[in-house]
């Protein structure tokens, strides 16, 4: 790998990873649909709206691997989603396969798999059960990077990220929580490894309350470092503040499962 993409350059996950990847590839090209407001003089930058193919075509021009993070990061309105996160997912994949980008890693999401219930462990090989429209795009995410690989050729490795931070947030996250370093390990993974042909791995790091059996991503040497347990007594204390969300505290997706719910059965 010489020269990656990354999208998402100016959210979150993106802010954290420019400073984690800096020096790990020769080059990398960094996009979003806004500047980060901290972009360095020695980072390259090239502006992109992800439902504008003709654009997405310009910045996965000369690149070996792609990094997608960008979209819509929460669950929104139908055109949001319909924009950013499944013409944009689909203009990622196209554009990349026109390009003769060899390899993809799509940031999914656990949101994909949010109505699994917490009792439930659950691997990479079970149906999607998405939690809200954000969930169903990463969904649809993960099934196109599926048949970009196996009509295409592509390399792709699907991260069903958790939630990424210093430290769990709350009693759910100690289940989830993704270290950055571990994120940058699976990231890796995706772009280096050369048994990767579709893979779908959990970013999770090293959880003892996990929900998820990641072997899928150790059996490719992904060696997590985070231990969400050295962090408990913080998260429990900041749980113990939050209202209690009958529906969200059952599923894995938490307050994604109960926002909108109307079940009545
Ligand atoms: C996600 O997929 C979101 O991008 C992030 O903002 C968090 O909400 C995270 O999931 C989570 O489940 O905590």
């Amino acid at each position: 790998m010489q020269k990656i993409l990354v999208t998402g350059a100016a959210g979150g996950v993106g802010t954290r990873l420019r400073k984690l990847m800096k020096g790990l590839y020769p080059s990398i090209r960094w996009s979003d649909i806004r500047k980060p407001d901290d972009l360095a003089a020695d980072e390259e930058f090239v502006v992109a709206d992800l439902a504008d193919l003709a654009a997405v075509e310009k910045i996965v021009a000369g690149v070996d691997g792609v990094v997608h993070l960008g979209g819509y990061s929460i669950e929104g309105p139908w055109q949001t989603i319909l924009n950013s996160n499944i013409i944009g997912c689909y203009n990622v994949f196209e554009a990349a396969y026109r390009a003769g980008v060899q390899r993809v890693v799509f940031a999914s999401s656990n949101h994909a798999m949010g109505f699994y219930p917490r009792t439930q462990t659950i691997g990479v090989n079970l149906t999607v059960r998405p939690d809200s429209r954000y969930g169903i795009s990463k969904a649809f995410g993960e099934a196109v990077g599926a048949f970009y690989a196996d009509k295409h050729g592509l390399r792709v490795t699907c991260l069903r990220i958790g939630n990424v931070g210093d430290a769990p947030l709350d009693q759910r996250r100690l289940a989830i929580w993704l270290k950055p370093e571990d994120l940058v390990q699976l990231i890796r993974i995706g772009l280096e490894h050369r048994d990767i042909h579709f893979e779908i791995f959990y970013g999770a790091s090293d959880n003892a309350d996990a929900w998820w059996d990641n072997s899928n991503a150790r059996r490719f040497g992904y060696k997590p470092t985070g231990k969400a347990d050295d962090y408990r007594a913080e998260a429990l204390a900041a749980q113990a503040k939050l209202p209690p969300d009958p529906v969200g505290d059952r599923y894995q997706g938490g307050p994604f499962c109960s926002d909108e719910y109307d079940r009545r059965d």
